[in-house]
């Protein structure tokens, strides 16, 4: 179980390597690597409240850099350690609560059974997905969101601009991220391949209301820059999009100065970084915190309330808001808004497309979800009564 974080204590800018001098900027020796405080780990006060509350005495904070077959890469002030959950944890907490990369975790001092993780602090934000349920590889059951990360300030997602670009997904993602809670950032990549950057650009600005957008060409090192206001020491994010999209390249580029100074960890990133098969969190050299990820083959969408839908499609929500009746299904209400909007030109047929769509797979979810609750409700009662029933068969003579 090996997994690598770099973190020196230079300023944002200083992450990247200066575009006229092409230069890096140095960094500290392999030793401090990992003296880094706490809140350099992204730990912030919300963390501590809920860390008192938590049941045992000697219990403290770690984040979870890497989570594979039931082990825990955690980091704290110490260091790295490995942990595993208490039997408590695991057979208490739903799979949407167990330990993902980035979150936040009490943990024991070591004993014989090795370090053990006895509650996930409450998260800030967490990027959830729908589990397809009847597909391999995923060990959710149907009705369960799988969640990918937790505690992301920032969510970057990252779209090729050569077959990989389509708008329509783009807003799937922006969905994903904005029902997380985190703040979106779209990263166009792979300039080098489109003759059209500038008509691109324009495109996702008028499908992502506000969101920064960003042309790259991460191989090459360009366009970079415009992540640094993102990459604040102490701030943690997360890169999303298409397998091949780019991602750990991005990653790589972004860590590049510790890939030539640091020798024994850069060849030890660098195999993390080209086969991304888990969600780790790295740390940047401006002391940013960036969890790769190795592409979705699916994005199913998930939903506990309507921030999704609100940020992706605020147009859209604003024209329902002038519908005539509130629960107006804009088909052929008498005084619908948006009906009027697409009549008008005002409002984009295919943004009106998107929308539908994802409005009927988030409440396809949410069915699914009640359902499971229900199921596992009846579960849970069944088991009760038979104990119950067991209880009184055996202990009935004794009342
Ligand atoms: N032409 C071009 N290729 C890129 C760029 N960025 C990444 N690639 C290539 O795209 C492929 C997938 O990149 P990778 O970072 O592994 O994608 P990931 O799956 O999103 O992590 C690799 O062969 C990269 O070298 C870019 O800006 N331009
Ligand atoms: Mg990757
Ligand atoms: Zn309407």
């Amino acid at each position: 179980m090996s997994y690598d974080i770099i973190c020196h204590g230079h300023s944002p800018r200083d992450a990247l390597p200066s575009p006229e001098s092409g230069r890096i900027t140095p960094i500290r020796t392999a030793k401090e690597l990992f003296q880094m405080n706490i809140e350099q780990l992204g730990w912030k006060d919300h963390f501590a409240i809920h860390l008192e509350t938590c049941q045992g005495q000697d219990l403290s904070p770690a984040r979870v850099v890497r989570a594979a077959g039931g082990f825990y890469s955690l980091l704290n002030a110490g260091g790295e350690q490995t942990a595993t959950l208490t039997g408590q944890l695991r057979h208490a907490s739903a799979q949407d609560a167990l330990p993902v990369v980035g979150d936040w975790v009490a943990i024991d001092s070591p004993a014989e059974e090795g370090i053990r993780i006895h509650a996930v602090l409450p998260r800030k934000t967490a990027l959830k997905r729908a589990s397809s349920g009847n597909r391999k590889g995923l060990a959710e059951k149907p009705g369960i969101p799988q969640v990918l990360a937790a505690n992301v300030d920032t969510a970057i997602i990252v779209s090729g601009l050569d077959n990989d670009y389509n708008p329509r997904r783009i807003e799937r993602y922006l969905t994903l991220v904005y029902e997380s809670g985190a703040a979106p950032v779209i990263v166009l990549n792979k300039a080098d391949l489109c003759p059209e950057t500038e008509l691109r650009r324009a495109e996702i600005e008028a499908i992502a209301f506000g969101v920064p957008v960003l042309v790259t060409s991460a191989n090459r090192g360009e366009g970079l820059a415009g992540l640094a206001p993102h990459l604040e020491a102490g701030r943690t994010l997360v890169l999303i999009g298409s397998s091949g999209a780019g991602k750990s390249t991005l990653l790589n580029q972004l860590t590049q100065a510790d890939h030539q100074r640091t020798s024994e960890v850069s060849s030890a990133v660098g195999k993390g970084i080209h086969t991304t098969t888990h969600r780790e969190l790295f740390s940047l050299p401006g002391g940013a915190l960036v969890i790769d990820t190795p592409g979705l083959r699916e994005l199913h969408l998930w939903g506990e309330s309507e921030a999704g839908l609100e940020g992706t499609f605020p147009e859209i929500i604003a024209f329902a808001a002038q519908c005539r009746f509130r629960n107006c299904r804009h088909e052929n209400e008498r005084g619908c808004a948006i009906r009027q909007a697409l009549l008008e030109g005002t409002l984009d047929p295919a943004r009106m497309e998107s929308y539908q769509k994802q409005r009927t797979e988030l409440a396809f979810a949410t069915q699914r979800h009640e359902l499971a609750a229900q199921v596992a409700q009846k579960r849970k009662r069944k088991t009760i009564s038979r104990e119950a029933k067991r209880w009184r068969r055996e202990h009935g003579d004794e009342q």
